[in-house]
């Protein structure tokens, strides 16, 4: 899968996708990032390509003309299953939208800053808003990072079957069970005898109800929700 990110702030998205489980997405070939500084279409030597707001108020709009072109240009050379702009007033992230969007080829995600990108660029060339929650953060890189991550490992061959993202919290709609390590006993603190006991059915057994307990306590929207 190939996902290229347009942005005024390509350093902000180097170290996310350059270390642990993304870089090895990348390393083994089944992961490409691409970013690109969205002022090599700037209009001007200023190296402009924002503008204020018609109508007035505070903050700066990201003008059509550099964003245009530089969707046209990468366009050109890879066909895009889908136009994303990440926007706090766009459909809320969730696990479903991330499995969606594994299945594509080639994503490309356009992040805002300041106020926003002019509308009308939204309507000729996004094709999905996201958001990743209800509150505002100063632009879409830490977004995009969010988003190439859950997608990232999501591809067939990213994660081992040990990691497989299929016993992920979310997945099922449930939260994942707790986890423990050695030592069984930690300062008095001891391991749920049942993962000691090496009886794999009972611990399936066990981790799918501690599931369901967890889930019913702490986010029992989940359990009535089809998504
Ligand atoms: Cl995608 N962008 C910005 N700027 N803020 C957000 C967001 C996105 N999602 C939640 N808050």
């Amino acid at each position: 899968m190939t996902i290229d990110i347009i942005t005024v702030v390509p350093d902000l998205l180097e170290s996310p996708f350059s270390h642990s489980i993304m870089k090895r997405a990348q390393d083994k070939g089944l992961l490409t990032v691409r970013t690109h500084n969205l002022r090599n279409w700037a209009i001007n030597k200023h190296a402009q390509v924002d503008d204020y707001p018609f109508g007035g108020g505070a903050g700066m709009v990201l003008m059509c003309e550099p964003l245009a072109n530089a969707i046209e240009t990468l366009q050109q050379t890879t066909p895009y299953d889908a136009i994303i702009y990440l926007t706090p007033d766009g459909k809320t992230f969730n696990q479903q939208t991330a499995n969606t969007l594994s299945l594509q080829e080639n994503l490309l995600i356009i992040c805002g800053h300041y106020k926003g990108i002019d509308e009308r660029i939204r309507e000729k060339y996004i094709t999905q808003e996201i958001s990743i929650g209800d509150y505002v953060l100063s632009g879409g890189e830490l977004a995009a990072a969010v988003l190439v991550d859950a997608i990232g490992r999501l591809l067939p061959g990213v994660l081992s079957d040990e990691t497989s993202a299929l016993t992920d919290s979310f997945q099922d709609n449930l939260l994942a069970p707790p986890v423990y390590t050695r030592p069984a006993d930690f300062r008095g603190s001891l391991v749920p005898p049942i993962l000691l006991q090496g009886d794999p059915k009972k611990v399936e057994e066990w981790r799918y109800e501690q599931s369901l307990e967890r889930t019913k306590t702490r986010r029992p929207d989940l359990l009535n929700n089809d998504c």
